[in-house]
């Protein structure tokens, strides 16, 4: 609020002096302002000269300066409008303070009186702010808590059934390595025993050491192979995905479906990921599918055909699929909105609702090839995709440019931060 801007009270005269003789004998002329002095006798009334000039003067009392008089009234009706901004300020201030006591006791809360269904009247709390948020806090954390805790049964219950299944086949090998060390000494015996025979025994007992020794033969075989194949180790490798769940074991198997329209270049994205080499791919008929290993993840990715014909068939690999790449051919403008069409579609499918979407803008080596920047503008991605994660990666599958950032951030999406790297 401003307040009103008051003049500073002038005293000196708005009139110029002029100098008019003085009625009485004196020596000097009287400095006067005409129209200044007023005197108030009631005889003067009707001709209020001033009082210099007034028939009586010396002996009227009653002169009045109309100067100060009109200053004065300025400054009164300044006070007065200065007054009046006071009043408004002084009720906004106080409105102002009125609602600041208003608010902190919504924030405190505080009691009320309230008159029950007899008519009794008893005190009831009212919460405030303060605690509603307070208790909107502790019924986040204790549903957070919840779930956690569930999530956690559920990881143990993985690890128990990893580790119960794990100490069955051990166990079913210790048991398999008594009978076999059992068996390699009863044939010892059995030919330390022949040993010992004369000739003639030894000479009949041939063809059953010849089958003990075979026997023997194979089973340290099998025992090798066996050895060779199984790592006795006792590690326990975890990781966890994003969404709490554990994952045991050296890689972690995540299910990618890569869809795109016919031409886009899914196949020899499926390649070049696989061997790391370009072969001439051949139009897919039905699906490829391929075994991706990258840092501890285990991707199986199915790439489906994506003629017109095949598309009705791309819902059938929904099913448990953690990720979905989508390929785009960023050099067949003529082509971006039937993309747009088919993605928009995919987005749609219950089974992908928490799928991660990885689009791939491939064939950015070719000049003129549509831009990340432009592709997301012209398929609206932003809008299209918003509530999931997504990312669009520039990349040509021909050099493999641009294929393994895409494959950094699903990892970087599925697996918990922090235990990417297992041992
Ligand atoms: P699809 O599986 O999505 O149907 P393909 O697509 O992998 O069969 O690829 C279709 C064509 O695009 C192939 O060419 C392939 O070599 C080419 N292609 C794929 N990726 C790229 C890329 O990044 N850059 C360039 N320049 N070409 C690419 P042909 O000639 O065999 O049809
Ligand atoms: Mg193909």
């Amino acid at each position: 609020m401003r307040m009103k801007a008051t003049q500073p009270p002038c005293i000196a005269p708005c009139v110029p002096p002029t100098c008019v003789p003085s009625v009485r004998s004196s020596p000097t002329p009287l400095v006067l302002w005409p129209n200044t002095f007023v005197c108030l006798e009631e005889a003067c009334q009707s001709g209020p000269l001033m009082c210099c000039v007034c028939k009586e003067y010396g002996k009227h009392q009653g002169h009045k300066h109309a100067v100060l008089e009109t200053e004065a009234n300025q400054i009164r009706a300044s006070i007065l409008d200065m007054a009046h901004c006071i009043r408004t300020f002084t009720d906004e201030v106080s409105e102002y303070s009125r609602k600041l006591v208003g608010i902190v006791q919504q924030i405190e809360g505080g009691e009320q009186i309230v008159e029950d269904g007899v008519g009794m009247a008893h005190t009831e709390h009212v919460p405030g702010t303060a605690e509603s948020a307070r208790s909107c806090v502790r019924a986040y954390f204790a549903d957070l808590h919840e779930t956690l805790c569930r999530q956690e049964e559920m990881a143990l219950s993985v690890v128990d059934a990893h580790v119960r299944e794990r100490l069955i086949w051990l166990r079913q090998q210790q048991e398999d390595m008594t009978i076999l060390l059992s068996q390699v000494s009863t044939a010892c015996m059995h030919c330390e025993k022949t040993l010992q025979q004369d000739d003639c025994r030894v000479v009949l007992a041939k063809q059953e050491i010849n089958c003990l020794l075979e026997t023997l033969q194979k089973q340290q075989h099998q025992f090798t192979e066996l050895a060779d194949h199984i790592q006795l180790d006792a590690g326990i490798p975890v990781t966890f995905t994003k969404d709490n769940r554990v994952h045991i074991g050296p890689k972690m198997e995540i299910r990618v479906v890569t869809l795109g329209l016919d031409g886009a270049g899914k196949t020899t994205i499926l390649f070049k990921l696989k061997q790391d080499e370009f072969m001439q791919p051949i139009p897919t008929i039905g699906f490829n599918v391929e075994t991706v290993e990258y840092k501890n993840l285990k991707f199986t990715i199915w790439d489906v055909g994506g003629k017109h014909k095949l598309r009705p068939l791309w819902k059938h690999y929904y099913l448990n699929t953690q990720a979905v790449v989508f390929v785009i051919d960023s050099c067949h403008r003529d082509r971006l909105m039937e993309a747009h069409s088919e993605l928009a579609k995919l987005l749609t499918e219950k089974e992908l609702r928490d799928a991660l979407l990885l689009i791939f803008a491939n064939k950015q080596d070719v000049p003129g090839a549509v831009s990340v920047e432009e592709m997301t503008e012209l398929l609206s991605l932003h809008k299209l995709c918003c509530g999931r994660s997504w990312h669009i990666q520039g990349c040509d599958a021909r050099s493999g440019m641009g294929l393994h950032e895409g494959l950094d951030w699903l990892s970087r999406q599925l697996v918990a931060a922090g235990v990417l790297d297992v041992a």
